[in-house]
């Protein structure tokens, strides 16, 4: 009889401390989903700063060095290209780039062309204007009237996939548009969560998955659900995860695949992702990605965090891949379509 009472004893302990595990891990999921969601609906409801201020990092960095050096009609002197070197050097350009702007200024200056500090400061502006025009930059376009879009977002982690999708959707809705979200990132369970918020703030649909479920066959479960509802655009978020770099490569390459099964022609775009506060690193990144997936395009976030703004120039003129949305901060309004002209007016400005 005591053994009896004893055994009762211990499973009703044991029930008591499962159920108590059980309450206490959803009460921490509950707690992480508020947290989301107030993270979530600060950014999207911030107000939006001008251009020159969000790049102000960058303009007060090497464009005012630049300008500081280069300012009124001094004449050139002996120590002028390699100041001018170590300037371009050290901005995060990239080092084909920054060789070839130093190499224009050379030149000017031993044919006669340019002068004083005014006329390399000019040379320099209309050699980035033309470097940052040699391609086509537009946002987001339909391909056709009356046909769903399939947008396919890529990157590595944390560089701003899930907020752009967010900030698009919620620009394309204010468009009129109709847009579906596909929750691309299983491996993270707040991943969905987070575009969730977005989709809700946005008016789209949204397709998830549990989590660690395939991504490629909750896409194509997205592309599905934008077809039935004749959506503009379905947006399509990955996992950005860096565990082997083939990893990512290949699990890319299959919902890229399965993309086309879902629809003929999809993805339309496949747009790059890249962090502008990583600098060079942003353009090692884009390298390797262009080289297993076709990249339509890339956004780049974070403008406003960085002084490595001059990227920029690098991404473009050594891949010629369009810049397509750039990010200067965290609300829906600050991501912006890049217009060259507009960009450098604010740096010089
Ligand atoms: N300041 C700033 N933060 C950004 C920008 N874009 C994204 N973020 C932030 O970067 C962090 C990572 O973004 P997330 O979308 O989760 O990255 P993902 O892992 O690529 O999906 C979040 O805190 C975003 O709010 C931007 O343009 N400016
Ligand atoms: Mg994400």
């Amino acid at each position: 009889m005591w053994s009896d009472l004893f055994f009762t004893t211990l499973l009703v302990l044991f029930v008591a401390s499962f159920v108590w595990l059980g309450f206490t891990f959803l009460r921490k999921k509950r707690k992480e989903r508020i947290e989301i969601l107030t993270q979530e609906l600060i950014k999207i409801e911030s107000p939006k700063a001008s251009l020159s201020t969000a790049l102000h990092k960058t303009k007060d960095g090497f464009f005012s060095r630049l300008s500081n050096m280069l300012s009124g009609q001094k004449p050139i002197q002996n120590e002028t290209l390699v100041e001018l070197e170590s300037i371009l050097f050290s901005a995060d350009i990239g080092v084909k780039t920054s060789q070839k702007l130093l190499d224009m200024v050379a030149e000017g200056i031993r044919s006669g062309k340019l002068q004083n500090s005014e006329q390399i400061k000019d040379a320099l502006r209309s050699q980035m204007q033309e470097i940052l025009c040699s391609v086509l930059h537009k946002p987001l376009e339909t391909t056709e009237p009356n046909s769903t879009t399939v947008v396919m977002f890529v990157g590595v982690n944390g560089v701003g996939k899930t907020t752009t999708i967010g900030k698009i959707s919620s620009q394309l809705h204010a468009q009129g548009k109709r847009v579906v979200l596909g929750a691309g990132d299983t491996f993270r369970a707040a991943a969905s969560e987070q575009l969730a918020v977005w989709a809700d703030r946005s008016g789209a649909s949204l397709v998830t998955g549990s989590e660690n479920a395939d991504p490629a066959s909750v896409l194509f479960d997205t592309v599905q659900k934008g077809k039935a509802e004749k959506a503009d655009f379905v947006l399509c978020d990955t996992a950005g995860r860096l565990h082997t770099k083939s990893n990512l490569m290949d699990e890319l390459k299959k919902a890229h695949r399965v993309l086309g099964k879902a629809q003929a022609g999809a993805p339309h775009e496949v747009l790059l992702v890249l962090d502008a506060t990583m600098g060079q690193n942003a353009l090692m990144q884009a390298k390797q990605f262009s080289e297993s997936t076709p990249l339509t395009g890339i956004v780049l976030t974070k403008l406003d965090g960085t002084a490595k703004g001059g990227i920029v120039l690098g991404i473009i003129d050594e891949l010629k891949i369009p810049i397509r949305y750039i990010g200067v901060g965290e609300a829906a309004d600050d991501l912006r379509a890049f217009e060259p002209k507009e960009f450098l007016n604010a740096l010089f400005a």
